[in-house]
């Protein structure tokens, strides 16, 4: 039987980006089958640039969910950051801070390689280039995914259904209207992010505040270098020409003694800021996780780790329920994740609000409340040490440690 002939499964999973694709492994893992239904090719999902910093506690669930090899090989481990402001860089030590723990640099599509050819090595079904994914019947206790396949009208009768469909998925749509409340901040700006073939310029990230706006440097690999610069939130790309980025990231990041690597940009494109939370992030049957649900800006890189941290907890639920019949743990899977959730967005805008010139700040009076926040966070343990714990992932939210049997 091939994965297209599957007409019944325990979770239909909708999406195969890093929650989709990681909480099919979590469940295979422990023997309950699940469908993934991708709408685009394999091709474009493993080439999609996003996301590059790991928590220590996604890098360990990689590890332990057997799909690490390639992860601890090529990952660049970082035990600090550093934060650059008035011309002079400060470095955060992460590992002094937080008794040794770190991130890893490792591209989220590196990520959702890895998780691809293990579900595929594993014979698991993963459906890509689907059309027209409709969920069906969440308020009952058989749920349904209706979707087009190679040209056929397709059902996939389901016990629950796992929406990791990313912002503009389906998912969150087939709830209810009303059943679904939602939190939202707009930021006046995006980011403009480049990918450019050239050493980094750095061995650690560099968070910099600058009058022109924020900037960050960031790396794939040896050989690669991630840049961002602070840009309208509907900013036209092609107003960027190649030299006119290398010329703003020299000025925003410009410190005596150090100097920015150029080479080939290879990829470059305009992200908007937004923070964004659903609540509840479930609905009868329907169980949502990652972008589907909750967006931060990036500046806390915690995009990714989110996801993860909201499989790891719907999993868990899951294996309890099927194992056992009781559902406590899945009728307390908002609740649990949405503390971590909020932990989260409260890093992610503060870390934003610290680092980015605001538009209407036309006396200064921001940019001075922030350098004196920066000078305060790089001259205080205590301060430097929230940073962080928060950056390399908190090991417990509101007191309580997550997941316990991943
Ligand atoms: P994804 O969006 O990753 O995955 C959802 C999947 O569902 C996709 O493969 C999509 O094709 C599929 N899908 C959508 N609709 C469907 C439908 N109707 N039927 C079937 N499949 C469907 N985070 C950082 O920390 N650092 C960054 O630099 C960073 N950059 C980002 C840049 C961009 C442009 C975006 C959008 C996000 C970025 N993020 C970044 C955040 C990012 O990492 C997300 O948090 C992460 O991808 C969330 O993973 P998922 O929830 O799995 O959603
Ligand atoms: C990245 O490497 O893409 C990256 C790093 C840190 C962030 C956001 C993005 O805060």
């Amino acid at each position: 039987m091939t994965a297209s002939d599957v007409t019944r499964t325990q979770v239909g999973i909708v999406g195969a980006g890093p929650a989709g694709l990681v909480l099919g492994q979590l469940l295979h893992l422990q023997g309950i089958d699940s469908v993934i239904l991708e709408a685009r090719d394999r091709e474009y999902v493993e080439g999609r640039v996003r996301a590059g910093v790991l928590e220590q506690r996604t890098v360990d669930l990689l590890i332990e969910m057997g799909v690490g090899e390639r992860l601890e090989r090529e990952g660049l481990v970082h035990h600090g950051v550093e934060l650059r402001f008035g011309g002079e860089g400060h470095r955060i030590p992460f590992d002094e801070l937080t008794g040794g723990r770190g991130i890893t640099i490792y591209g989220q599509q590196e990520v959702v390689k890895d998780l691809i050819a293990a579900r595929l090595e594993a014979g698991a079904p993963l459906l890509f280039e689907v059309d027209d994914v409709r969920p069906v019947g969440i308020d009952t206790d058989s749920p349904a995914l209706r979707f087009r396949h190679d040209g056929q009208d397709r059902e996939l009768r389901c016990d629950v259904i796992a929406g990791c469909d990313g912002f503009h998925g389906v998912c969150r749509d087939a709830v209810p209207a009303g059943a679904l409340a939602f939190r939202e901040h707009v930021y006046p700006f995006g980011w403009l992010g480049i990918l450019a073939q050239v050493e980094p310029s750095s061995d650690e990230l560099i968070y910099c505040h600058h009058d022109r706006g924020f900037a960050l440097h960031s790396m794939r690999s040896p050989e690669i270098t991630r840049l961002y610069l602070q840009c309208e939130p509907d900013e036209d790309i092609e107003r960027w020409p190649d030299e006119r980025i290398w010329e703003e990231l020299h000025t925003r990041f410009a410190q005596d003694g150090w100097s920015l690597k150029e080479g080939p940009i290879v990829e470059k494109g305009v992200t908007p800021m937004r923070s964004f939370v659903t609540e509840p992030m479930q609905c009868g049957r329907l169980f949502m996780a990652g972008d589907a649900v909750h967006i931060v800006p990036a500046t806390g890189a915690k995009g990714l780790n989110l996801a993860v941290a909201d499989v790891r907890v719907l999993a868990e639920a899951l294996v309890h329920w099927f194992s056992s019949g009781d559902s406590a743990l899945l009728e307390g899977y908002s609740d649990s994740c949405l503390l971590r959730v909020w932990t989260a967005q409260h890093f992610a805008w503060w870390m934003t609000s610290m680092f980015h010139r605001m538009p209407d700040d036309r006396d200064g009076f921001h940019a001075r409340l922030q350098r004196a926040q920066l000078a305060y966070v790089c001259s205080s343990r205590a301060a430097a040490t929230a940073l962080a714990e928060n950056y390399v992932g908190l090991e417990k939210v509101g007191g309580r440690l997550e997941g316990q049997i991943f």
